[in-house]
This record gives structure tokens, sequence and C-alpha cells, in this order.
């Protein structure tokens, strides 16, 4: 595999910035890495790579993008946490373009192996609305009921890839990611999710001294969070294993939204009055990732305790947060 192109779509993103690291740090020397951002708005640009501005919407593009690539980790979509999902469900939906395209262009350059970054969002909505959810397991996908939007384009992609392996032989993998967080990732601007966007909070209240913090919700529903070491862990696995239908990856560690926000307390050593608000985008009431699939395939499922997770994140989300704006300023997003 070496000498062959790699393409990663996506690599100006968080997750695919991390993956595009991974890669080399495992060896390849040929790497590609696309993103429709321009360079400045990446969250890592590695050296040593072939770094590409293209829109993947554009069939001409995705041509461009897999010309003698082996293969494809397509990461690219235009998406963000739940209040942007809920408020971008057209612009979600558009990413259907660069899967569609990318795939296409792949079964013309003879890519062997294409992998798709699937989401949680793809479940049926009536599994997720208890907090004390049962794990969704794969088959909940159906019958279809996914997030409005978003989670549509990711059930529909998952079916185009399936759909591409079957009748034209190209070797797929989906991996259905559950809520990612780590270091290099959104932390302000309105796409940010949970993880950043609460440590971002308490940012502001320590630096500002206004000791209290808005949190979307009632604070009781419940989510498992995956911190990017393991996402880059599993993601190898599936890619090199025999993994021949959509699998879960995702952290186990059901947590509610108020345990998160008191995990985030502790590493900052700060408590803070919280104020609900009850009208904002909350998404679905539980959600948790059954891993008895991925275990079954990969012999292997994420391990890293959220705790630990979350005190990198935050050290990382605070010296990003000092260097654009002190110690002592507020953020001017909120
Ligand atoms: N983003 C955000 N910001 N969420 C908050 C905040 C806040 O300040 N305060 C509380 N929450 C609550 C949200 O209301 C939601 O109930 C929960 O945290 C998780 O929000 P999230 O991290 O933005 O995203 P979700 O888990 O609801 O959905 C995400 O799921 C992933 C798959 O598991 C999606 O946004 C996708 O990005 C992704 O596919």
């Amino acid at each position: 595999m070496s000498n062959d192109v790699i393409l990663v779509a996506g690599g100006g993103g968080f997750i695919g910035g991390h993956l595009v690291a991974d890669l080399k740090a495992k060896g390849f020397e040929r790497i590609r890495s696309v993103d429709v951002k321009p360079f400045d708005d990446w969250y890592q640009v590695h050296e040593g790579v072939d770094n590409r501005v293209l829109d993947l919407q554009e069939l001409e593009n995705c041509r461009e993008a897999t010309r003698d690539v082996a293969r494809v980790y397509n990461l690219a979509a235009d998406m963000g946490g739940i209040g942007f999902i809920e408020m971008n469900k057209a612009l979600c939906m558009l990413s259907v373009l660069i899967n569609t395209h990318l795939l296409m262009a792949a079964r013309e350059a003879g890519v062997e192996k294409f992998f798709f970054s699937s989401s949680a969002c793809v479940y049926n909505a009536d599994k997720q609305r208890d907090p004390r959810v049962v794990p969704l397991k794969e088959a909940d996908a159906y019958p279809a009921m996914p997030e409005d939007g978003y989670g549509w384009e990711k059930l529909f992609s998952e079916r185009m890839c399936r759909h591409f392996t079957e009748d034209f032989g190209i070797a797929t993998r989906v991996a259905r990611f559950h809520n990612v967080y780590g270091p290099h990732g959104t932390w302000e601007g309105g796409r940010e999710k949970a993880p950043a966007a609460i440590c971002r909070k308490v940012i502001l209240a320590k630096v500002s001294g206004r000791h209290e913090i808005e949190i979307w919700g009632d604070g009781l529903q419940t989510r498992s969070f995956m911190y990017i070491d393991d996402c880059l862990e599993g993601v190898d696995r599936i890619v090199n294993g025999e993994v021949p239908e959509p699998v879960n990856l995702g952290s186990s560690e059901l947590v509610t939204i108020n345990e998160l926000v008191d995990i985030v307390e502790e590493i900052a050593d700060l408590k803070l009055q919280r104020n609900y608000k009850l009208d904002a985008p909350k998404g679905v009431n539980g959600r948790n990732s059954d891993n008895d699939l991925i275990r079954e395939y990969v012999g292997w499922e994420p391990s890293v305790r959220l705790r630990d997770g979350m005190a990198k994140t935050y050290a990382w989300i605070w010296d990003e947060y000092v260097a654009k704006y002190g110690a002592g300023k507020a953020a001017t997003t909120v």
C-alpha cells in the first residue's frame, strides 16, 4: 500500500486532520488531503502531504482528487453539532453530492477500498426517546426514521456504498461515528458539539469571573462521546478488517449532559450556576452505542475514559481560547 496514493477527503476538518497525521505516523508516504476550506481554515495542515483545496461536491474535482488513488477515506461533510444540523438541513443533505461523486470517481479510477464516515444520526428516532436508552444496535437504523436532514443523507450514502460494492465490486467500509471529540476540533462559531461547547463555556466563566453556564435542554439527556484516538484506531481496524456492513464506532460510556458538565467543572476546578435553555436544540433524549458487532468483527471497542479525553480536550481549548481572546477577556460567542 505505501506506494499507492491515499485520499483523505475532508482532510482540513477535525477527524480528517487527525487521520492524515495517523496515516503519516504509520509510514504512508503518498497521502492526498483535500478540503473545500481555504488552507488558513484547516484545523491541521501536515507537511509532506499533497494538500489541495477542492470542492468535492463537483464530480470533476472528485476525479482530480482520486487520480492514482488506491484508497479513499471520506470524512468530508458539511456538518456540526446539533445546533448546526437542526438549523441547516439542506446544507447537510447536500453532502450527498460529495459521497456520490466520490464513489463515481473512485469507480472510474479503480479505487480498491472506500471508507465512508456515517453517523449515529442514522438511527430510528423511536429508539432514542428515553434518556435511559437501550444501546443502539446496527439493525435499529431500520425501519428508517433518522435525524431529519443530516441523518437521511448519511443513511442514503451508506446505502450508496452498499450498492457500489454489490454492483461494481468496490470494497466499501462504513462506520457510524458516535459524537467524536478531542483537540483540533471546532469549539466556537456554531458548529461545535457539546464536549467542546461545554469546555468553552466553562473557560469563559473562569476567565470572566461570571460563574454561570448555559446548558441546552434540561441536562438530563444522555450521550456517549468518543475520543479522537479511539476513532482513529476504530477506523484503521474497520478499513483493514472484514467488516461487510455498517458498524457502530462509539464509546459505550453513557453520561447525562449534566455529568459531562460535572467532569469539565472538575477539570477546571470550578462550580457554576447552571441555567437550562429548554428551547435550545436538543436532538434525541438518549443515545448510546451497542458495541457487540464491532467487537465481533474486529475484536476491539473504544476504551478511552471520558474524564481522560476531556482533560486533554479542555487543555487544548484553553490554549486556543487564551491565544485568541487572552486570559482576561470574554469570548464574543457563547
Ligand atoms: N452543541 C451543544 N452546545 N450542545 C449542547 C450544549 C451546547 O452548548 N449544551 C447542551 N448541549 C446538549 C445538546 O442539546 C444535545 O442534547 C447534547 O448536548 C449533544 O449535543 P451535540 O454534541 O451538539 O450533538 P448530538 O449528540 O445531539 O448530535 C451529534 O451526533 C453525532 C453522532 O452521534 C450530531 O450533531 C452529529 O454531529 C454527529 O453525527
